[in-house]
């Protein structure tokens, strides 16, 4: 994610690093060893998180994940898309979680996230707040893959099978009254395995927030799998939300609270800096971000391509915005 503010004290040059920085990072990641290599391109893009990130964090041996023998599920063939899946060997080592740093190196650094014990809150206006263990909610989901494109807005994209379940099914257990409008999904708080977390300039806890409508779309899922496997911990382990027909941004990683309210929620990024990320975030090739064009994209599989409306998803969401005047739906 890029973004500028103007805070003297904070001269956050790794806030604006270009996507080119990343591109030539992801190339050297690709063609030499990744020990030495990792702290290299940190000291590249002036990252001074990246190599305490990546060669400080002592990753004690993970006992295995409980829900391994759930995987794979059933591939929903409803779902799928046109482009190549992109490897698992690239998607899974480029990735935004600015919990562990911001900059696409995380996936190591992420292994210090602890994912059990993890509880889920379904709260706000509920018929009665519930409180779940992640091993509980998943083996009671009805467990699918959907292969999904995700487009990031800094215009890099790739295709992904993801392993989960409908959003709608959460909802449907959570009981919301239905004076409920939103639904405002929050990630874990943990700044001692979390490094990011200590960078205080940031409204951390992650925050992101659908109107109920998108919630109880079709479309709207929630990830506990990937590639067949558990979620890995770079990805958002144990819950995470693919909203594929947004930017990259909606979809929150490491869930732990789900709150139903009448009041739109401000997300994450909408707080840093809200006349470039907003609530809504549809992706629109027509709609220039305020400092790059989303025309196209640069797929993690190398090359680029045209983007499309809605992500390509527009007969399952354009309904939702028919007729919305007065809103930012682009950006
Ligand atoms: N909690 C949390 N969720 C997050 C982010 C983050 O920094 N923290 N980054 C978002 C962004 S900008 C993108 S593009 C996707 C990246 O998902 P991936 O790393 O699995 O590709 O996660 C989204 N969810
Ligand atoms: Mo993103």
């Amino acid at each position: 994610m890029l973004f500028k503010r103007k805070r003297g004290w904070e001269v956050a040059e790794r806030d604006i690093t270009p996507e080119s920085t990343f591109i030539n990072r992801r190339s050297l990641i690709k063609g030499l060893a990744a020990g030495p290599l990792l702290l290299a391109s940190g000291s590249l893009a002036g990252c001074w998180d990246e190599a305490t990130a990546n060669s400080a964090v002592q990753i004690a041996a993970a006992p295995p994940d409980p829900t391994t023998d759930l995987y794979p599920v059933e591939r929903n063939p409803r779902y799928k898309v046109s482009r190549a899946i992109t490897d698992e060997a690239d998607s899974t080592v480029y990735n935004n979680f600015y919990e562990f740093g911001s900059h696409k190196s995380i996936s190591r650094a992420a292994q210090a996230l602890s994912i059990r014990p993890w509880t889920v809150t379904l709260d706000g206006m509920v018929e009665k707040p519930i409180t779940i263990g992640i091993d509980d909610l998943i083996r009671q989901m009805p467990l699918e893959e959907r292969v999904y494109r995700h487009r990031c807005v800094e215009a890099w994209s790739m295709v992904v099978p993801w392993s989960g379940f409908q959003l709608s099914k959460l909802v449907e257990l959570a009981k919301p009254l239905s004076s409920a409008k939103y639904l405002t999904m929050q990630t874990f708080m943990d700044p001692d395995n979390a490094p990011g977390q200590k960078q205080h300039w940031y409204p951390w806890p992650y925050v992101e927030g659908l109107t109920m409508e998108e919630a109880t779309n079709e479309l709207a899922f929630m990830v506990t799998g990937v590639y067949g496997k558990p979620v890995p911990r770079q990805m958002g382990a144990p819950l995470r939300l693919a909203v594929p027909w947004k930017y990259g941004f909606k979809s929150i990683k490491s869930i732990v609270r789900f709150t139903f309210t009448d009041k739109r929620p401000v997300s994450f990024w909408e707080e840093i800096q809200g006349t470039e990320y907003g609530f809504w975030a549809n992706v629109n090739p027509q709609v220039a971000h305020a400092r790059w064009s989303q025309a196209t994209e640069r797929t993690l599989s190398g090359g680029r391509v045209p983007t499309q409306l809605y992500n390509g998803y527009g007969e399952q969401v354009a309904h939702l915005y028919k007729g919305m005047t007065g809103e930012r739906l682009f950006t």
